[in-house]
C-alpha cells in the first residue's frame, strides 16, 4: 500500500457495528488501514487485522476522547439513523456528536460526518440544490444532521477542524423503491467516497465541504454542485438498471412524493394541505 492509499494516522470509526460501519470496516481493513472501531453494541463479525474494537456509548465523552487518541480522521457514522422522537435522538446525535467533535479538536483530526439527505428533506423534488442550499430538515433526525453540519462550521471557524459532510441519500445493498432510483448510493461508491474524504490532502480554503451521496443515477436531478472535485471522487455505480422493476413502486402519499426526504417527511405530518399547495 502506498502513502496515497493509507492514512498517516489511525482512523476512528463510530457506529462500526451498524450497516455502513460493517461495510467500511471490511473494506478499509482489507485496504490495510489501521482502524479503531467503536459502537454501543458488539461488533458482530471477526475483526480485520490491525483493527481494535471498543464498546462505548457516544454519550460518554471521556471514552470517546480516549478512543480518538492518536487518530487523524474520525469517521462519524454512529447514532440514531432513522426518524425517532426528539428525546431519543438528542443524546446519541447531539451530545454524541459534540463528543466526536471535541475529540477531533483535541487530536487535530479531520471529521468525516455521515450527514443525511434528511437535513434538506423538505426541499421539493423539482428543486435542484447545490451545497449552499438552505437546510430544510424533515424531522428530528434530519434536524440532528443539520445541527451536525452547523457544529462542523463552528469547529472550523473556532478551532480549525476540517469536515467533510456526506449528505448520504439511500445507502443499501440495492435500491428498493422508485425514490431510490434517484437517491441510491451503492456500498462501493460510499466506500470510495469515505476513502477519498479521508485521504484528500486538502479540503480547499474553506476547510469544510459538502458531498451529495448518490451514485451515478440518471434520476438524480435534485442535487448539483458540491465539493467532490476537491477530494477527487466520482460515483461509478448506478441505480438505472433497476428502473423498470421499481419505477411504479411509489408511496401513494402526496407529501412523501413531493419532497426529497420521502417517507420521513410524511411521518407525523399535520400541516393539513397534503402537500398539494
Ligand atoms: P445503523 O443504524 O445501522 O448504524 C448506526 C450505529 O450507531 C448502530 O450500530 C448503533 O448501535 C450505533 N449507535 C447508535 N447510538 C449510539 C450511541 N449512543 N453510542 C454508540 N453507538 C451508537 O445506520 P447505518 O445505515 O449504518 O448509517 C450509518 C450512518 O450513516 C448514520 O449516522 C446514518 O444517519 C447515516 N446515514 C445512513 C444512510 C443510509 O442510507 N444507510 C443515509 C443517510 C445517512
Ligand atoms: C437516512 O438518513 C437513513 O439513515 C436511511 O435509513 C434511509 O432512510 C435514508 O436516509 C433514505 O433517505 O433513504
Amino acid at each position: 500500500m502506498s502513502a496515497e492509499t493509507l492514512p498517516q494516522r489511525p482512523v476512528l470509526l463510530t457506529g462500526a457495528s451498524g450497516a455502513l460501519g460493517r461495510v467500511l470496516t471490511r473494506a478499509l481493513g482489507e485496504a490495510g488501514w489501521t482502524l479503531r472501531l467503536t459502537d454501543r453494541v458488539p461488533f458482530p463479525e471477526p475483526l480485520p487485522e490491525g483493527a481494535r474494537f471498543q464498546l462505548a456509548d457516544l454519550e460518554d465523552g471521556p471514552a470517546i476522547l480516549r478512543l480518538a487518541e492518536g487518530c487523524g480522521t474520525i469517521l462519524h457514522f454512529g447514532g440514531i439513523s432513522v426518524e425517532l422522537p426528539f428525546e431519543t435522538v438528542i443524546g446519541p446525535n447531539i451530545r454524541g456528536l459534540y463528543h466526536a467533535y471535541e475529540a477531533a479538536r483535541r487530536e487535530g483530526a479531520r471529521m468525516v460526518f455521515a450527514s443525511s439527505n434528511h437535513a434538506i428533506g423538505f426541499h421539493e423534488r423539482s428543486a435542484v440544490l447545490d451545497d449552499a442550499c438552505a437546510l430544510r430538515p424533515d424531522g428530528y433526525y434530519g434536524l440532528s444532521k443539520a445541527y451536525g453540519e452547523l457544529m462542523g462550521g463552528l469547529y472550523r471557524d473556532k478551532h480549525g477542524v476540517e469536515s467533510v459532510f456526506l449528505r448520504i441519500g439511500s445507502c443499501f445493498p440495492e435500491p428498493t423503491d422508485a425514490r431510490m432510483l434517484a437517491t441510491w448510493l451503492s456500498y462501493g461508491d460510499m466506500t470510495r467516497l469515505v476513502m477519498r474524504a479521508t485521504l484528500a490532502p486538502s479540503l480547499g480554503p474553506d476547510g469544510t465541504i459538502v458531498i451529495w451521496g448518490a451514485s451515478n443515477n440518471s434520476r438524480m436531478t435534485w442535487w448539483g454542485r458540491d465539493g467532490r472535485d476537491t477530494i477527487a471522487w466520482a460515483p461509478q455505480d448506478s441505480a438505472d438498471p433497476y428502473t423498470q422493476a421499481l419505477e411504479a413502486k411509489t408511496s401513494g402519499n402526496p407529501v412523501v412524493e413531493r419532497y426529497q426526504g420521502g417517507g420521513f417527511t410524511g411521518l407525523d405530518y399535520s400541516r393539513g394541505n397534503s402537500g398539494k399547495s
